[in-house]
């Protein structure tokens, strides 16, 4: 039986377990990013397990989220994570340089090599044959310190793509029709590999649209071959040397086979508040739009703006609409800058920020109240956006340049004929904003800043032998991290500052939740179905911890937020019949009696209600590791423990 192109990396890269879905395997990892918004906490975890060399073949720390300094905080942090950087063997990406995402398919990611990184987004490598994941904090510290990467041996999907894209329709429409047809759940427990005649009409840029938003279906990566298109796309970048063709075998067995013709697809997208709420865009109609927001690591690569460009050349934005636009890397603005798109971008009225997640993250632009905003983005949860009752659509950027231009949500097609852009043959290459680090003879003369914004994190306590709390907070299905630790320009300065950024804990549903915490000692979090969708800001967990959660019992969970919570020493546990659900109110007194003894033997958790003197049986979504993991309080204290 042949392979997928998933599961020869797989293979090459397995250092435990068995390749049969579901079991737990780890991985040896090649690569890995930071971005500074996960990062602080990732490099504190790193120093706690006092490794003095990354041990992988590359590390990149990327400083793209918190680029907006309202105070010393960012600052403070990006100094900190540069001097960690410079010591440790990490290479370091200055803010200025852009988007992780962006700069890793650029700059370092590698065909056939495998990715993890402290940012959900990091399936972006996929659009160049890596098998690249997202990962909590703590496990990209674990693997920078040459340690495995744990996922479940997930099922193999193929997306078979026939046909060509129509003019006008773009990546961003194919990533879109895959949510319509899979949801945010769909991907779930699963690889995605995309395959078929279209690929082949697909450049790279495009390629990484689609495995970037991937993380979008809840699914663990996705993933392109590594064919001549990607080869012609590392030699434009000047590292055609690194390239290795990758494909499946022609006798590969998927658990699924999804067709999607190229030839039908139409402009999308996906409207308030969830990227699978995906509609046409002649179905939506020509509403009045207030915002269009172009950029962010799914749609910011040098194809994407010249398009943009190619569309607002010699046309004003329309008076009501701001229209603002972020490359996702100084490549791509000093390519724009010297070919004069950026000129015609300029005329136009647009706002150019610098390139970096910026609105993306509600790090500024949030929109008027109640304001309609376009974006080319990945995610419009809401509030994401830094206003509350904002109305968040996410489309293509020649769907948001034209809609600019007319002051509402406009179909591109109508715009007539469409100028075919080309990728360069050679970008314009320019690493000047990439510090290596110090070789290592020197390292101890590299000093840590570390900025008073920096507090200690929170570390578990070994598993009680019971737990009895309240169900401090119920809530319902598709609860995302930016519900739970919610982001924007007010909070995101404090990602390496826990004791702050709990008060805003679960803020979008419940602004009462932190003090009740308080006044509660804690409790245990009821959820619905794929809680904990999104981000993996292991902050979802570490807060939750601090502020004295002990577990989540959750009809079903994300993956990386479901592995967070195991690595903080939180119980993600399940309901075993789903409607068990409805018998719980928020305050009724909960009970894990024999939690502990369940625990280790692997046996179901039996929950006592209180309150309603109903007993309840739960399963813990955790594998051997993470129940050995979650007995010991976490991560960090079962590794001390099985280093001993
Ligand atoms: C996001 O898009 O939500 C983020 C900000 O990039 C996060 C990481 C974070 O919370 O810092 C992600 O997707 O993992
Ligand atoms: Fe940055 Fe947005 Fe991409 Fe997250 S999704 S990495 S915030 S651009």
């Amino acid at each position: 039986m042949g392979n997928t192109i998933a599961q020869k990396i797989i293979r090459q890269h397995l250092v435990s377990g068995e390749m049969t879905v579901g079991a737990d395997i780890g991985l040896r990892i090649d690569q890995t990013l930071t971005q500074d918004a996960t990062g602080t906490m990732a490099y504190l975890e790193f120093e706690a397990m006092g490794v003095p060399r990354v041990k992988t073949e590359r590390s990149v720390a990327y400083i793209d989220h918190n680029t907006l300094q309202s105070g010393f905080e960012n600052a403070d942090d990006h100094q900190f994570i540069q001097s960690i950087a410079q010591k440790h063997g990490i290479y370091f990406s200055r803010p200025g340089n852009g988007i992780c995402h962006q700069l890793h398919l650029e700059r370092f990611g590698i065909p056939g090599k495998t990715l993890i990184g402290s940012d959900s987004h990091t399936p972006t490598g996929g659009g160049i044959g890596m098998l690249a994941f997202g990962a909590g904090g703590l496990d990209v510290a674990v693997a920078m310190g040459g340690g495995e990467y744990h996922i479940n041996m997930p099922k193999m999907t193929k997306i078979e793509l026939t046909g060509k894209l129509s003019p006008w329709v773009s990546a961003k429409d194919v990533i879109l029709a895959v949510l319509q047809k899979m949801s945010v759940k769909g991907g779930v427990g699963k690889i995605i590999e995309y395959g078929g005649d279209g690929i082949r009409t697909l450049s790279v840029p495009e390629r990484a649209t689609i495995t970037n938003m991937g993380t979008e279906l809840g699914a663990t990566t996705s993933i392109f071959p590594s064919d001549e298109i990607t080869k012609a796309f590392l030699e434009a970048q000047g590292r055609g040397d690194c390239w290795v063709e990758l494909s499946s075998d022609p006798d590969a067995v998927y658990d699924e086979i999804i067709q999607l013709d190229l030839s039908a697809l139409v402009p999308m997208a996906a409207c308030p508040h969830s990227p699978d709420a995906v509609k046409t865009v002649e179905e939506i109609g020509k509403i009045k739009i207030d915002q269009c927001c172009i950029g962010s690591c799914t749609n910011s690569s040098y194809l994407d703006m010249m398009r943009v460009a190619s569309i607002l050349k010699g046309h004003t934005i329309h008076p009501d609409v701001s229209l603002t636009i972020g490359c996702g890397s100084k490549q791509v603005y000093q390519m724009l800058a010297s070919n004069g798109a950026l000129a015609d971008i300029i005329a136009a009225g647009a706002r150019i920020l610098e390139c970096a997640c910026g609105p993306c993250i509600g790090m500024g632009q949030s929109p008027n109240s109640g304001g309609i905003s376009l974006r080319t983005f990945n995610r419009n949860f809401e509030g994401r956006s830094g206003t509350a009752d904002a109305q968040v659509y996410l489309v293509s950027p020649e769907t948001a340049a034209v809609s600019a231009i007319n002051g509402c949500l406009t179909d591109p097609r109508t715009l007539g004929a469409q100028t075919e852009i080309t990728l360069p043959e050679k970008f314009l290459i320019n690493d000047n904003l990439i510090l290596p680090p110090v070789p290592e003879e020197l390292m101890e003369t590299v000093e840590i800043k570390r900025g008073p914004n920096i507090k200690p994190f929170p570390v578990s306590e070994a598993l009680p032998e019971r737990i009895q709390k309240k169900a401090i907070l119920k809530v319902g299905d598709n609860i995302t991290t930016d519900h739970i630790m919610p982001a924007g320009s007010k909070i995101l300065p404090y990602r390496s500052n826990i004791p702050y950024l709990s008060n805003f804990c679960f803020g979008v549903c419940d602004k009462e939740f932190p003090e009740r915490c308080k006044a509660e000692d804690g409790g245990i979090v009821i959820g619905g179905s794929n809680y904990g969708q999104g981000s993996s800001r292991e902050h979802a967990a570490l807060v939750p911890l601090y502020l004295g959660i002990r577990a989540v019992v959750a009809k079903s969970y994300a993956r990386i937020h479901c592995a967070n919570l195991a690595n903080a020493g939180l119980l993600p546990l399940q309901f075993k019949v789903e409607s068990d659900y409805d018998g719980i109110d928020q305050m009724d007194e909960l009970s894990l009696p024999r939690i502990r003894e369940e625990l280790t033997a692997g046996t179901d958790v039996t929950m006592e209600n209180l309150t309603k003197g109903t007993t309840l049986h739960l399963t813990a979504v955790l594998t051997d590791r993470q129940r050995a993991m979650v007995l010991a309080g976490g991560l960090l204290n079962y590794t001390k423990n099985t280093a001993k």
